[in-house]
């Protein structure tokens, strides 16, 4: 065999390995190539072998030594079992410093897992997210590295080259140790999925509100595109809206079976901020939503059966309906990115991975499935205070988002007396709303907790905890 000639290798080239191996290609970089079944790779180099320099091999043991040292390997296969029999292969065939990325979907505590398990043998483990699905990987993906500060010396400046740039910055940070990237990833996901379920619930508002076609409300999207709204996904609502099914000659949106799936990044979002405590209800509610959209016995139960009492939504202004939705959406879609970013920081808090919140939302504003115009805004709040406690309290969004607060409350009360069903706008307006509040009706629920539990309560008016004997003579006591 001839000297190691590969600058970084990938292995796994279903499409997203297969974009990501070419990207790094047409970057100029010497890329090895391999997959379990090599017809993969042979693909590959016969369909794109002109796109760069690509090393192909068949086996395992031939792709690890056609890498220059130290190996910086990607495996982009599928998430779960499969990575760990991919590492498994490989780890026997690396030597100290080698570096193993992977950039599929793990959850991040497998992450964690294989960090501890390759550092133990002097190797470095990076769980990288990957966001921007196919188009991405190939084009500029947003990349969000974890691991060692020491292996992001040696492959960062390749990630940054290959990922998204937005005005000239690229797309790419190193996140933080052991699982902090994959997190990041996974809370990216989540929020994905409450901005998606918030326009899907300004889309149904303006659908019934307006009695407008789906082809109408595609260009209510498109306006906003151009507005505080601009994002990847406005934009492709706008898309999805105006295409007309070519078989039937309706809009395509309403031949879509309305029951949304999910591949279970959304569902870790909601179980990690169970377990930190952290409220994250724009996340939940979305996640929640697609369950429900699915559970096809309890809404054939209800449907029809369920006593309404609804009024119809009463739209005497068309474009003030308009403007209140879309204010509505602004605000809803900031308390649910300013809740994602609580998980961050509890996680990072948890974990010390030390995460840089304005830099998360810096790389987010490319590649990605969120990237979106007001991202920008968030990374100024963070650089303003990098420990700001709360996002909507930023003087920006107290501002953007205060203006919109009487369309909001118009918009959730009309929604509720319709019966539209709106639970992202409405529990985001209650978040706003608790989060605000000078005080809440917890001290109800500590004085039942105390009654049957003892589990004892703190005062307003001095230090100390304390406990009423409540099946006794109800004397206070201290705790
Ligand atoms: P898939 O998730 O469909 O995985 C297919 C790849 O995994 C093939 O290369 C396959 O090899 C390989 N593989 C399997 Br399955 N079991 C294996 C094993 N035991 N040993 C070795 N290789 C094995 O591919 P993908 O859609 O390109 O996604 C790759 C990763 O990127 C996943 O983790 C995914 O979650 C993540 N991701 C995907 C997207 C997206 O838009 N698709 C976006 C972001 C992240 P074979 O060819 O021999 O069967």
């Amino acid at each position: 065999m001839s000297a190691p000639a590969a600058q970084i290798g990938v292995t796994g080239l279903a499409v997203m390995g297969r974009n990501l191996a070419r990207n790094l290609a047409r970057h100029g970089y010497t890329v090895a190539v391999h997959n379990r079944s090599n017809s993969r790779t042979e693909s590959l180099v016969a369909e794109h072998g002109d796109e760069g320099t690509f090393v192909p091999s068949a086996s395992t043991e031939d792709f690890v030594a056609s890498l220059e040292r130290p190996r910086k390997i990607i495996v982009m296969v599928k998430a779960g079992a499969a990575t760990d029999a991919v590492i498994e292969e490989l780890v026997p065939l690396l030597d100290e410093g080698d570096i193993v990325i992977d950039a599929g979907n793990a959850h991040f505590p497998d992450t964690r897992r294989r960090e501890a398990a390759l550092k133990a043998k002097g190797l470095h483990f990076v769980g990288s997210g990957v966001s921007g699905g196919e188009e991405g990987a190939l084009n500029g993906p947003s990349i969000m590295p974890g691991g060692s500060r020491e292996s992001y010396e040696v492959l960062g400046p390749i990630l940054e080259d290959i990922s998204a740039k937005v005005d000239g910055v690229p797309c790419c940070t190193y996140v933080g140790p052991d699982g902090a990237g994959h997190f990041v990833k996974m809370v990216h996901n989540g929020i994905e999925y409450a901005d998606m379920q918030l326009i899907a619930e300004a889309y149904d508002l303006l659908k019934q509100g307006l009695g407008a076609s789906a082809a109408e409300i595609a260009d209510i999207f498109r306006t906003w595109n151009e507005g505080d709204l601009e994002s990847f996904l406005i934009e492709i609502t706008a898309e999805v809206l105006s295409q007309v099914d070519a078989e039937t000659g309706q809009a395509f949106v309403d031949v879509v079976l309305d029951q949304a799936e999910q591949k279970g990044t959304g569902r870790w979002t909601v179980q990690n901020a169970l377990d930190l405590g952290v409220p994250i209800t724009g996340i939940a509610e979305a996640t929640f939503a697609r369950a429900l959209s699915g559970s096809v016995p309890q809404r054939t139960a209800a449907r029809g059966t369920l006593p309404a009492h609804v009024a119809p939504l009463d739209v005497p202004d068309r474009e003030a309906f308009i403007e209140d939705v879309r204010l509505a959406l602004y605000a809803s879609k900031v308390v649910a990115y300013s809740q994602g970013f609580d998980q961050i920081a509890a996680a990072s808090a948890e974990n010390g991975w030390d995460i840089d919140r304005g830099a998360m939302a810096r790389i987010w504003r490319g590649g990605c499935i969120i990237r979106a115009r007001f991202l920008n805004r968030i990374t100024e709040a963070y650089e303003r205070d990098a420990d700001l406690p709360l996002l909507l309290a930023d003087e920006y969004f107290t501002g953007a988002v205060g203006n919109g607060v009487p369309a909001w409350r118009r918009v959730v009360a009309h929604a509720a007396l319709a019966g539209v069903p709106t639970p992202a706008f409405a529990s985001s307006l209650a978040y706003y709303d608790a989060v605000r509040a000078e005080r809440l009706p917890a001290a109800l629920i500590q004085a039942q907790r105390d009654f049957f539990g003892a589990h004892t309560y703190r005062r307003t008016d001095r230090e100390g905890t304390f406990h009423t004997e409540w099946s006794g003579d109800r004397a206070e006591h201290e705790a």
